[in-house]
């Protein structure tokens, strides 16, 4: 970990942490200039005191921008789009927030103990049951492939910041075991976000990172 710049968003993360990629990926599609800072997960630094005083949970990812600390993946993305976007991400009006609340509290719970959960067992060798979680990414694929029936983006014709906080543990199911060979509407939903301009994506194993 290094000091921080307070002049630029800072976000403390992992390369192969989805709910930081998440952010990194919001971060660049906004076209923000922030800082990435590395966190060493495999060698404990998040259970240390300097980056427990950032966040006591002792996870990544963390946005530090000036005086405001913000964990929870999904909590970010709606800070940045908030102070950051002056778009669409975050559509106004009722409806449009409620849809986008809806596909986050997809991510907090059915994304998380679907492809999230097989990941980890699939890349970091997680004590956890993997059969469950195939099962619910596999409900959760089907649900998307509905959803995405006739509209190109999770809440209609444009990306929203529900598309961004699904996309990369969907991506990236099948090193949890996950085929998405199933999921026509889901593959296409899926390079239609890697040509959006500003798309960064994760590597797909470690093997990839070391390359
Ligand atoms: N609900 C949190 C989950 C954060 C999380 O689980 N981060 C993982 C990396 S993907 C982590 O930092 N794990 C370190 C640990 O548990 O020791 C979010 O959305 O930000």
């Amino acid at each position: 970990m290094t000091t921080l710049e307070t002049s630029k968003p800072t976000l403390f993360r992992f390369a192969l942490s989805g709910n930081a990629h998440r952010v990194e990926l919001f971060l660049s599609l906004l076209g923000v200039d922030y800082k990435s800072v590395d966190v060493d997960l495999a060698g404990g630094e998040q259970r240390k005191p300097g980056f427990l005083k950032l966040n006591p949970e002792g996870k990544v990812p963390v946005l530090v921008d000036g005086d405001a600390v913000i964990t929870e993946s999904t909590a970010i993305l709606i800070y940045l789009a908030e102070k950051y976007d002056t778009g669409t991400w975050l559509p106004h009006g009722p409806k449009g927030r409620a849809d986008v609340q809806r596909w986050l509290a997809v991510t907090s719970h059915d994304v998380a103990s679907g492809p999230a959960a097989a990941r980890l067992v699939g890349v970091f060798g997680a004590n956890l049951d993997l059969p469950a979680a195939q099962a619910e990414g596999h409900k959760l694929l089907a649900r998307l492939d509905r959803q995405l029936t006739g509209v190109p983006f999770l809440i209609g014709a444009e990306p929203t910041l529900a598309d961004v906080a699904v996309y990369t543990y969907v991506a990236h199911a099948p090193e949890g075991g996950i085929s998405l060979d199933d999921y026509a509407k889901v593959r296409a939903w899926i390079v239609r976000m890697e040509s959006l301009p500003g798309f960064i994506g994760m590597p797909k194993t470690p093997v990839e990172l070391a390359a």
